[in-house]
């Protein structure tokens, strides 16, 4: 019997299929029948890949070699995602240009992704740092330019005082830095920003035909965040000037007891009375102070200051004061807001601390004494909208402001546009000069790619200018205008650039004359089915999508969408050892005889174990290298396949991958053995199953159950294995199923069966319908909750069947004799239920 030499058998393999050039997409796909299955391309980062990766590409090639074997013509690329802070903070601590770390890390990066037996078309491979690559990236800038959605603009601004650089809303998680954790500050710099805001509407309706999962959708839905309401004008009182609020509330706008605007309100300083000024004053450094995370929440005591002016309920001509609190922000809505406590949580909380105003609007059984009333009822003192009920008084209110001009319908998006430039050296230049005369002058698409220049320095300056700004040479230029005296931008695009479109560069990209040939991306686009981690619901797919429909409005894509299909992989966690003491323990160091007590191998202590997130503080991480050496690429595969449901978190098991090795080998050493012939005939209930397995493991590969078809797979080779010798037919279709998988030793065993061809190639074995049929499933039978048969009965059978199967055994006729059948209850493949009383 022979034994598997897993790592001889990939390598191999790997090479057999690299020299057929097995996996290249041709130029063109046969019409309809095209797959477009894309992973994540990875951040080549110094560490090497992580188990996680492995996980979402394992699952994207099954797809990808299932998809293939189905006859589709399946474009599946790999490349990286290059630009972007690690290798430049390393050239900063070593020296070392980033270009030379991110290549080594790239070449590090493939060697390892390409031991997995991943079917890519490596001559599709794409880096976003390549000249030939970012020329692209730098060209679309362009056209943004060029259609307005790009543009300059001083703002305050997300900045991360240890990134040295601006961030854009989406970096910014719980008021830290998205990628180092600090608080940011906000800053005033001037900054190209990225108007996605006029996308919000189209960003969000589109959002309705993708088969996404239900959780991203949803984020994106709420980053988007369309509120609709009214835009109301009020009167300063005794002042000719006018504060406009947003409300999404206008039906209560007679319950509106006094006005807020945000600290940094513009009219501010224009009706603060000379008494208040200096309070005012005062509160607007402190609210300069905290970032727009503390402001927000909703569970922080109330502030605020009175400005001494009142403001003009334009309904009723009320005053009602007007304060300033850093609980109204100001880059949402207006700015400003009308307060309604008896109706708001935290106008009420405001008002109750300050003393203000609190008049019921609407209707409700527990009124207002104790809380805000937030729900939906009936309209009291507001004069003719008295009965109505909110969703009509919101009509009714709306209609007569707009009548009166004090007011109208107005749709408002949480999204802010996208602030897109970075003070940082590794990153796309953004292909602009500024001139004396000129101004802002985009640079002619034929300059194009704008090459990063060699610096000595890659310290950003902290004073808010890239390391860019200290080449002189560089900097200074020409106007491509008027030949004037300029300097380039020295701002570069952020780390989230390169990966909006790369989807589109894999179709095509050695072409020189064009992002993608308009002939190629109308047959391979949209991507059919994309796959990645979790983390970038909001940030890349949204910014992906935005540019997406720039370029479909430019007539350069036909689709408005660029991923039809997303799935998320879940995160690879792992078991964590700890002492005694505390410390954490590597697994070389644990003697794991007794998996269920690890002991440490120095002293024999007693270990605690954790499944925690993989981290080298806490020694468990798994390095894909060692266990490839030790595995072999196809156990780690159909390992990371199998240890559970796909988009769920799940700790990596050591004892696991040695179970899916084990099966492994013996897949192997039995088909070393066996005898496969014409003649031989396999019992019935063999050839059923062999059916059922391949209906379940390709409907399972199409729905990412993985995890249920490598059980599927062991279990029809246990029964499989019981045979020495066996007919073509069951021995193929079983290497088959199993290739997506284990492509390498279904391969070998493919060879070693004498075929020259690849297993690829092969076309997915179908099942027969009505076999499965025949297939005869048992269910229990009871009587008052206790069993008393068992009935078969064919695997589809309808309720109907259960209850006549079940009637008709008869030993349950016997025992119903004289009793009255009250009620039968039928749980479908499982059991009948049969409730009786004595008559
Ligand atoms: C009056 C009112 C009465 C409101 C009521 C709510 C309830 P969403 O749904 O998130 O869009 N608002 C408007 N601009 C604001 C800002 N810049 N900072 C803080 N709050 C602001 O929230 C819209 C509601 O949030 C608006 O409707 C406004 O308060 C407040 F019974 O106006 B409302
Ligand atoms: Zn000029």
């Amino acid at each position: 019997m022979a034994i598997a030499n897993f790592q001889e058998i990939d390598k191999k393999q790997q090479e057999r299929w690299e020299k057929a050039k097995l996996f290249s997409a041709p130029r063109l796909p046969k019409t309809g029948k095209k797959f477009y299955c894309l992973d994540m391309f990875p951040y080549p980062s110094g560490q090497g890949l992580h188990v996680g990766h492995p996980e979402g590409y394992t699952a994207s090639d099954i797809v990808s070699r299932y998809k293939r074997m189905n006859g589709y013509d399946v474009l599946h690329p790999m490349g990286w995602d290059a630009f972007g802070l690690p290798a430049e903070n390393y050239a900063i601590a070593t020296g070392v240009h980033p270009r030379i770390t991110t290549q080594k890390n790239i070449d590090n990066f493939r060697r390892q992704i390409k031991s997995f037996g991943m079917s890519y078309d490596w001559d599709r491979e794409i880096d976003t740092t390549d000249p030939d690559y970012y020329k692209w990236t730098q060209w679309i800038f362009l056209q943004l330019y060029k259609k307005g959605l790009a543009y300059q603009s001083t703002v305050p601004i997300n900045w991360c005082p240890s990134c040295k650089t601006g961030l854009a809303n989406e970096e910014v998680f719980n008021g830290r830095c998205e990628r180092c954790q600090t608080p940011i500050e906000k800053k005033n710099l001037r900054q190209w920003m990225l108007k996605i805001t006029a996308y919000a509407e189209r960003l969000l309706e589109d959002l309705e035909g993708l088969d996404w999962p239900a959780s991203t959708l949803m984020m994106q839905r709420n980053w988007i965040g369309k509120s609709e309401g009214a835009e109301v004008d009020f009167k300063v009182d005794g002042k000719d000037e006018t504060i406009r609020v947003f409300t999404t509330r206008p039906d209560t706008l007679f319950g509106a007891t006094y006005m807020v605007l945000a600290p940094e309100h513009e009219l501010v300083e224009k009706i603060t009375s000379p008494e208040q000024k200096a309070a005012v004053e005062a509160y607007r450094k402190e609210a300069a102070a905290k970032n727009e995370f503390e402001r927000a929440d909703a569970e922080k005591e109330k502030t605020g200051v009175f400005t001494g002016a009142y403001a003009v309920n334009p309904l009723n001509g009320k005053k009602i004061p007007v304060w300033i609190a850093d609980y109204v922000l100001t880059g949402y809505g207006t700015g400003a807001i009308m307060a309604v406590p008896a109706h708001d949580d935290r106008d009420y909380a405001f008002a109750k601390k300050f003393g203000l105003d609190i008049i019921e609007v609407i209707k409700s059984e527990q009124g207002v004494a104790e809380k805000a009333f937030t729900g939906d009822g009936e309209l009291i003192n507001s004069d003719f909208l008295n009965g109505m009920r909110v969703a009509q008084s919101k009509a009714a209110i709306i209609k007569y402001m707009q009548e009166k001009g004090f007011g109208k319908a107005k749709t408002t998006y949480r999204l802010r546009d996208w602030v897109f430039s970075r003070q940082r050296y590794w990153g796309e230049p953004i292909p602009i000069v500024h001139c004396e005369k000129c101004g802002v002058v985009p640079l002619p698409e034929s300059e194009l790619p704008l090459r990063l220049p060699e610096v000595e320095k890659f310290e950003p300056s902290g004073t808010g200018e890239s390391p860019l700004a200290n080449i002189t040479e560089w900097v200074n230029t020409t106007c491509p205008h008027c030949g004037g005296p300029a300097k380039r931008e020295t701002n570069t695009m952020p780390q989230w650039a390169g990966s909006c479109w790369y989807y589109l560069r894999y179709m095509d990209n050695k072409n020189q004359n064009a992002l993608v040939d308009p002939e190629i991306e109308k047959a391979y686009g949209p991507v059919d089915c994309y796959i990645g981690g979790a983390e970038h619901a909001v940030l890349h797919l949204l910014y992906s999508r935005f540019w997406h429909k720039v370029l479909y409005d430019l007539g350069v894509v036909h689709t408005k969408e660029p991923y039809a299909k997303l799935r998320h992989q879940g995160m690879i966690l792992a078991f964590s050892y700890r002492d005694e003491a505390g410390n954490y323990h590597t697994y070389e160091e644990i003697d794991f005889s007794d998996p269920a007590n690890p002991k440490l191998k120095a002293n024999g202590a007693k270990l605690t174990s954790m499944i925690e997130k993989m981290s080298k503080s806490k020694k468990n991480v798994i390095n894909p290298d060692d266990i490839l050496k030790e595995y072999g690429a196809d156990a780690f595969r159909a390992y990371e396949m199998f240890m559970g449901p796909f988009d769920a978190s799940k700790p990596w098991d050591m004892r696991g991958i040695e179970g899916v090795s084990r099966f492994l080998k013996r897949v192997y050493s039995w088909a070393d053995d066996l005898k496969v012939s014409k003649d031989v005939k396999l019992p019935k209930e063999l050839e059923i199953l062999k059916h059922k397995t391949v209906k379940k493991v390709s409907e399972d590969i199409e729905s990412f159950s993985f995890n249920t078809a490598v059980s599927a797979l062991m279990i029809y080779f246990n029964e499989l294995s019981k045979y020495k010798e066996v007919d073509e037919n069951s021995f193929e279709v079983f290497l088959k199923l199993l290739h997506p998988f284990a492509p390498h030793i279904t391969e070998e065993i493919w060879q070693n069966a004498g075929h020259e061809t690849f297993l690829l190639n092969e076309i997915w074995p179908s099942y027969n319908k009505d076999l499965l049929l025949e297939e005869q499933i048992e269910i229990g039978v009871q009587i008052n909750g206790k069993i008393k048969d068992r009935v078969k009965l064919s695997a589809d059978s309808d309720k109907a069947a259960h209850e006549k199967a079940a009637l008709g055994s008869e030993k349950i006729q016997n025992l119903l004799k004289g009793q009255n059948i009250v009620k039968i209850i039928v749980v479908p493949g499982k059991m009948v239920s049969i409730v009786a009383r004595p008559s």
